[in-house]
């Protein structure tokens, strides 16, 4: 699933389908050193601009520098610098990462870049967003992170700049078809989209036995396979997954309906996390289509993806777009999603999106509005179904996902009651 940059660029020239349909199939690709030496340097400086300026941090070294009286006025204590240094902060998430900076967007709209993109997601393809995440090693239990019948694919650039053991990113190919039996059987031994009860994420509801749980410690992991490998204990199960080791400047692109997970590192470290999500677009889908075959319409299978990054945008509490998106004509592209909200006279003057909307084809727009009854009771049926776990979660590495009913619907949707006996 390696392809080097040049490779992907050829296939884009001469309209070669091969490594899309590769992840058209099987849901992943790595492009290696998609981004060379002085553009990962460039991107990373600016990604730590934007977590100094949007999420307040400055770097130990910085106050080192202003302590010892070379940055103007003393701001930092030693002790401060101390805990600076020592710290180890829980994953920090900043929303609207790309469209935020003026830099990024230059970088990630650019032809170069956009070839890309319509090469996997067809020229219409439809900007969903971008976030930053910094993760102390490792970050979620196996999950998916939206199961929606449109293939969403998601673009993960890491900047760790120094190497390190595991961290690798594991995938289980085939879980990205919610319609294929396969999947929703995957599917019975999670809780997602609500917290997972055990370690790993998929030792839920009794299903399977217990799971080896790729976010354990390395150096655990590698004490217990010596264990197993001497023969003083039984090797625990696993499920079938590919691994997938990245360097420095390599892209992994991936159907974010995978169940995927991230393992633990040694060193532990702060993982550096750039993303961006993609959609394909159903109205430019052939007849032939999978979905449409399975008896979706463009417009079902357009309104789940529209409606997802509406109601994302209230989950997060964040606005549509960063400030420098409107800027770059890619926001008067047919590429970008117009997300409104209803007027504050009638939310008591508080933000809500209610609506998304892009440029058809031909011209017209694509509308839809939200339908909070709809998905809320979808949500609470599912909150009833697996029961809350939040308070019982006896995984101590567990994220706390409180979805209310409205966004669990949103993501719960296509989640079916299937059954193997
Ligand atoms: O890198 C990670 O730990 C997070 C990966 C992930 O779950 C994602 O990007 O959706
Ligand atoms: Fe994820």
């Amino acid at each position: 699933m390696y392809w080097q940059k040049s490779e992907l660029y050829t296939a884009i020239r001469h309209n070669d389908p091969k490594i899309r349909n590769f992840y058209d199939t099987y849901g992943v690709v790595v492009i290696k050193n998609f981004l060379n030496k002085q553009d990962f340097k460039d991107i990373l400086k600016e990604y730590d601009e934007q977590y100094r300026t949007r999420a307040g941090k400055v770097t130990p070294a910085k106050m080192l520098i202003n302590r010892l009286g070379f940055s103007g006025p003393k701001q930092y204590g030693f002790k401060a610098i101390a805990k600076a240094i020592l710290r180890r902060d829980a994953m920090r998430f900043l929303p609207d990462f790309v469209d935020s900076s003026e830099k990024f967007c230059n970088f990630f709209f650019e032809e170069e870049r956009l070839k890309v993109y319509r090469y996997f997601g067809g020229d219409d393809f439809l900007y969903l967003g971008s976030d930053g995440s910094h993760f102390i090693t490792t970050s979620f239990p196996w999950h998916r992170d939206w199961y929606t019948q449109m293939p969403i694919m998601k673009f993960n650039f890491y900047f760790n700049p120094l190497p390190f053991l595991g961290g690798r990113f594991m995938v289980i190919p085939g879980t990205n078809f919610p319609d294929d039996s396969y999947s929703q059987l995957v599917q019975k031994s999670m809780s997602w989209p609500m917290q997972n009860k055990f370690p790993g994420g998929l030792s839920e509801n009794g299903f399977l036995p217990p799971i080896v749980n790729p976010r354990r410690g390395k150096i655990d992991a590698i004490k217990q396979n010596i264990l197993t490998w001497i023969g003083l204990q039984n090797p625990m199960a696993d499920v079938p997954h590919m691994s997938i080791k990245l360097n420095k400047g390599d892209l992994i692109i991936f159907d974010q309906r995978l169940l995927h997970c991230v393992e633990s590192t040694f060193p532990k470290f702060s993982r550096r996390l750039l993303t961006m999500l993609l959609s394909k677009n159903a109205f430019s889908f052939s007849d032939e289509h999978y979905t449409l075959k399975r008896g979706h319409t463009r417009e079902s299978l357009m309104r789940e993806v529209v409606d997802l990054v509406v109601s994302e945008r209230n989950h997060i509490n964040c606005p549509a777009y960063g400030d420098a998106m409107y800027q770059h004509p890619f926001s008067k592209s047919k590429n970008f999603i117009r997300i409104d909200e209803k007027p504050k006279t009638e939310t008591d003057g508080k933000r809500i999106y209610d609506t998304g909307s892009f440029e058809l084809p031909d011209g017209k727009r694509f509308t839809s509005v939200l339908d909070n009854e709809h998905y809320a009771n979808i949500g609470a049926k599912y909150r009833e179904q697996i029961g809350e776990h939040q308070k019982t979660s006896s995984d101590t590495l567990a994220q706390a996902y409180s979805y209310e009913n409205f966004h669990l619907g949103v993501n719960a949707q296509n989640v079916k009651k299937i059954s193997n006996v």
